[in-house]
């Protein structure tokens, strides 16, 4: 990752004091993991800070966030919260269509907004950005500017910013896994991070009913392109029983990309009737994120997602189309 010029941020940190933090629809572990790290240096600043997300919390990061008050909200709460702060800094997205109701109010709003993030694109967000792709996670970043800050960083910021780090890299093997993020990995061990205890607060959260919804949702897993795309649906009647967070999706694609010679798996959850979220991982040699795109949506080279009208058959058969070119039949 190259340096970052961090000044302009800087001087909004430096010369504001209320402070609206907000991450993407449905956060994940990089997402709740920034906004903790960054609020927590705000608050020690002697700023006011609210964080503020759409969407249920995962019970899984409850170990962060259960001293830390996280407003989840609707539309006329987010309008009033807009109205109070005087920056808005929004992390791990800088895509307004994944704000949720603060996306729908963000144009009323008076004051600056920051983006911090490590997507491929973004979509419409009038803000002043530090965007780096080529970053493991927006934790990474936030590391980098408290450390550009020469900020101390205690444990339970480090326990935060190792989440973001480990969630978004599939605990350290994925493609951004650089040398430095070791690097930053190591020091957050050094300050009080215990990996060990971190990934069974993280991953062993499990009851039998994830178990059977979990072995419910595979049962539906099928090979298309000569075995090299797996494809599994979660459908509506499921999805209002049981919503996997990011985590427990994860852990459905992991399952899939694990097959030989799966390069690429993909989970449609339909959210809604006839609307489906599209969950696209991949091994490394195709770059979802393209394809992510290419649909309407955003994300990395292995790991994205985009959201489609239609029953899942009427959209596998437009996955099919899409990805027949990246697969040339040997
Ligand atoms: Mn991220």
């Amino acid at each position: 990752m190259k340096p970052i010029d961090w000044t302009p941020i800087l001087e909004i940190l430096k010369s504001h004091q209320r402070f609206l933090i907000t991450t993407h629809v449905e956060p994940d572990g990089d997402g709740i993991g920034s906004e903790i790290a960054l609020y927590r240096y705000l608050l020690g600043q002697g700023k006011e800070v609210v964080i503020c997300n759409t969407g249920h919390p995962s019970r899984r990061f409850e170990f962060l966030t259960q001293q830390i008050p996280i407003e989840w909200m609707d539309s006329p709460k987010a309008k009033k919260r807009l109205l109070w702060a005087e920056v808005l800094l929004v992390l791990d997205t800088c895509d307004v269509t994944r704000l949720g109701s603060i996306g729908k109010e963000v144009d009323n709003f008076q004051g600056p907004i920051v983006a911090i993030d490590h997507h491929l694109f973004d979509h419409g967000l009038d803000a002043i950005t530090i965007r780096v792709p080529e970053a493991s996670s927006t934790g990474e970043l936030i590391y980098d500017l408290l450390r550009a800050l020469e900020h101390p960083i205690d444990a339970h910021t480090a326990t935060a910013l190792f989440t973001s780090l480990v969630t978004d890299t599939g605990w350290l093997r994925f493609e951004k896994t650089s040398p430095q993020v070791l690097r930053i990995a190591a020091d957050l061990v050094e300050i009080g991070v215990q990996p060990y205890e971190l990934f069974s607060l993280i991953h062993d959260v499990k009851s039998w009913n994830d178990l059977s919804e979990h072995i419910q949702i595979l049962h539906t897993a099928h090979p298309v392109l000569n075995e090299q795309v797996a494809i599994a649906v979660i459908e509506e009647s499921r999805y209002r029983k049981y919503r996997p967070d990011s985590e427990a999706a994860e852990e459905i694609l992991n399952t899939m990309l694990a097959l030989q010679p799966v390069e690429v798996a993909i989970l449609l959850t339909e959210t809604q009737p006839e609307e489906h979220r599209i969950s696209f991982r991949s091994r490394g040699r195709i770059d979802v994120g393209s394809v992510a795109v290419s649909m309407g949506g955003g994300g990395h080279h292995n790991s994205s997602g985009a959201f489609l009208r239609g029953s899942a058959t009427e959209i596998e058969a437009t996955l099919i189309e899409k990805l027949s070119s990246l697969f040339p039949a040997s």
